[in-house]
């Protein structure tokens, strides 16, 4: 068994200690860290997902194995994001209103950082008009928006009137991601780009900026 596995298993059973002191000995062994995050911590966490989904765990496993999962991102983040780009453009980026999800909103960040993009984190449970404001005042050129509920996707829409109402919707694009959305939600709310990860977000917004 690879030490990918046992990554995996650890993450699965929310053993933070155990992640970080794995996540440098994979390294050790070779495994880029996109390996370590694509098939380690992501593939531990589609299992979570999935005995979430089937009532096998509950809220406090996956909220655990969640910070077993942030344990091992933060020790990859410098490798994943680099740090010798030039700034490209700002960001201000969120989870929306009502959705406390952050893992996939934190990665965006990540990569979008090792495209040499600033950003400005706004954390979870943001309001369409916080990040709307958060744009005006710090001249943003991009609003990146995650959802990861079917119930709080529509702030992406309120994001995109709000952004029209307030006159800046042709000074700002409006990025939307997280695995509920779709490319064809992207489209009806009138957003301006949906990925479906966090690499190509980031190499999106690069293209978009550049
Ligand atoms: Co929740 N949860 N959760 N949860 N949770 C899901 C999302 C769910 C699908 C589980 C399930 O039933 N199978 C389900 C949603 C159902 C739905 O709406 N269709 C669900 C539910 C129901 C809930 C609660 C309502 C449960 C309850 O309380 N009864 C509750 C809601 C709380 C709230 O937000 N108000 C809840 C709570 C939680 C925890 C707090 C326990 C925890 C979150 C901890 C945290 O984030 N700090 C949690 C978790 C961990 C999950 C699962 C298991 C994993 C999510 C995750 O982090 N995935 C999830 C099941 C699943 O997804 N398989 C589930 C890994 C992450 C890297 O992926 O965020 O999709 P993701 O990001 C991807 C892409 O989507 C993309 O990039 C990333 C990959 O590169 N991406 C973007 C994300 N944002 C982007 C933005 C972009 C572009 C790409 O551009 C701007």
């Amino acid at each position: 068994m690879s030490i990918l596995n046992d990554i995996s298993e650890a993450m699965q059973k929310g053993k933070a200690k155990l992640v970080k002191q794995m996540v440098p000995q994979a390294l050790e062994e070779g495994y880029s860290a996109k390996e370590i995050l694509e098939e380690g911590l992501l593939a531990g966490m589609n299992i979570v997902g999935e005995r979430f989904q089937n009532n096998e765990i509950f809220v406090p496993e996956v909220l655990i194995a969640a910070r077993a999962m942030n344990a091992g991102t933060e020790i990859l983040k410098p490798l994943l994001s680099g740090n010798d780009a030039e700034p490209l453009g700002r960001a201000c980026m969120g989870t929306v209103k009502g959705d406390l999800h952050d893992i996939g909103k934190n990665l965006v960040r990540m990569m979008f950082e090792g495209k040499g993009i600033e950003v400005i984190d706004l954390g979870v449970d943001v309001d369409a008009d916080t990040f709307v404001q958060t744009a005006i005042e710090q001249h943003c050129d991009i609003i990146a928006c995650s959802a990861l509920l079917t119930t709080t996707m529509p702030v992406m829409e309120e994001v995109v009137r709000r952004a029209s109402e307030a006159g800046i919707r042709d000074k700002v694009k409006i990025m939307v991601g997280g695995a509920p959305v779709t490319e064809k939600f992207c489209q009806s709310i009138g957003a301006d780009c949906y990925t479906a990860d966090a690499a190509s977000a980031a190499a999106a917004a690069a293209q978009m900026l550049a």
